[in-house]
């Protein structure tokens, strides 16, 4: 058995937890940019969620959608990171904790009841020592305790045996289905989650013959599939082919920025968390040279790291192209992402 403990609207809750005027209200956490005018949403609080409000979301639109008494706060995320540290080695004394993300871990327990109280004790003493709500979810499988959580957020406790437990919940619950695959699944008449445990791994290899159809094949059968991917880190790329190539820096400085201008005006609200450079060299080879930052859309600290690259970057033959990749904030903390 697995327990998945995710902690309950995270940064909103631990807001609430330094600060009792925020009890029971909505509060927002946001990336605001620098001018504190626009911005994302980080994570809101059930109250918040009410009116619609959800992470990812422009501030903005969050705005429009909130009541007057909503509160929106810049994310601290120095202090979350700190308050994470202490609740996982809280749980950590229970068992052996596998720490997938701020606040998110999975422990692996022999026998169900023992699992079940250990549910119940972790939660309580959270909520005490933290004043923090955490649901956890029980499964025979990681997925599938990670399933159970999901479907009974907030402060909850479920525990799933199999998939077909949870037959009549909509496919999107299972972790790695968004919306696109949901979309491709619909066609098919794929809906609810025993549809898809109808449909058969034959048919889903069928429809994903990679190693996405492996995954899904796998958690229809209740098997253990990994679950490193979650949301897919967008990218946003660029290239520019010289007319001459280059040696200057300076000259490659400034067409670099031209990308950088283009990509943050074509995606006005998204926050970016990192920066790479890609030189291609007059022989074909690449030079590339990444940055993570957190997450901006600061044209000055952006443009500042791309400088950086380029100073340090040893420029042995003429340059032709020039690319550039920002990546979208995706989660903080969050591992690697693999893609299929
Ligand atoms: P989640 O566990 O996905 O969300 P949550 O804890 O806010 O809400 P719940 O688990 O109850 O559904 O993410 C944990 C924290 O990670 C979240 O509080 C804020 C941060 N985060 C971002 O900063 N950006 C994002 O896009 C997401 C999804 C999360
Ligand atoms: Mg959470």
């Amino acid at each position: 058995m697995f327990l998945h403990i995710d902690i309950d609207a995270f940064f909103p809750s631990a807001e609430k937890a330094r600060n009792k005027d925020l009890e029971n209200k909505p509060v927002v956490v946001c990336m605001f940019t620098k001018n504190g005018k626009g911005g994302a949403v980080a994570s809101a609080s059930y109250e918040a969620r009410a009116f619609g409000i959800k992470a990812g979301m422009p501030v903005s639109r969050a705005k429009a959608l909130a009541s007057q008494d909503t509160v929106f706060l810049q994310a601290d995320v120095n202090y979350y990171s700190f308050l994470s540290r202490e609740i996982m080695q809280e749980i950590a004394k229970f068992g052996k904790l596998e720490i997938i993300s701020i606040d998110e871990a999975y422990m692996e327990i022999n026998d169900f009841n023992e699992a079940r109280e250990l549910a119940v004790k972790i939660k309580s003493i959270i909520k005490e020592k933290f004043k923090i709500s955490v649901t956890v979810g029980i499964g025979k499988t990681r997925i599938l305790a990670k399933i159970a959580s999901k479907i009974s957020k907030p402060d909850g406790l479920k525990a799933i045996f199999s998939l077909m437990d949870v037959g009549n919940y909509e496919i999107t619950v299972i972790p790695g289905i968004g919306k696109k695959t949901a979309e491709i699944l619909n066609k098919y008449g794929i809906i609810k989650i025993n549809d898809l445990i109808n449909l058969g791994t034959m048919k889903i290899k069928e429809i994903f013959p990679n190693k996405y159809g492996d995954y899904l094949s796998l958690i229809i059968s209740d098997n253990e599939a990994s679950i490193k991917f979650r949301k897919k880190e967008k990218q946003k790329g660029k290239f520019i082919t010289l007319d001459n190539e280059t040696e200057d820096k300076n000259v490659i400085y400034k067409n670099a920025l031209v990308l950088l201008e283009k990509i943050l005006e074509e995606k006005k609200e998204e926050l970016f968390s990192s920066i790479s450079l890609v030189l291609v060299k007059s022989d074909m080879k690449n030079l590339v040279k990444t940055r993570k930052v957190k997450p901006t859309r600061n044209i000055d600290m952006l443009s500042n790291l791309m400088k950086e690259m380029i100073n340090e970057a040893v420029i042995d033959k003429p340059i032709r192209r020039i690319g550039l990749f920002l990546s979208d904030f995706v989660k903080v903390n969050q591992k690697s992402l693999t893609d299929f």
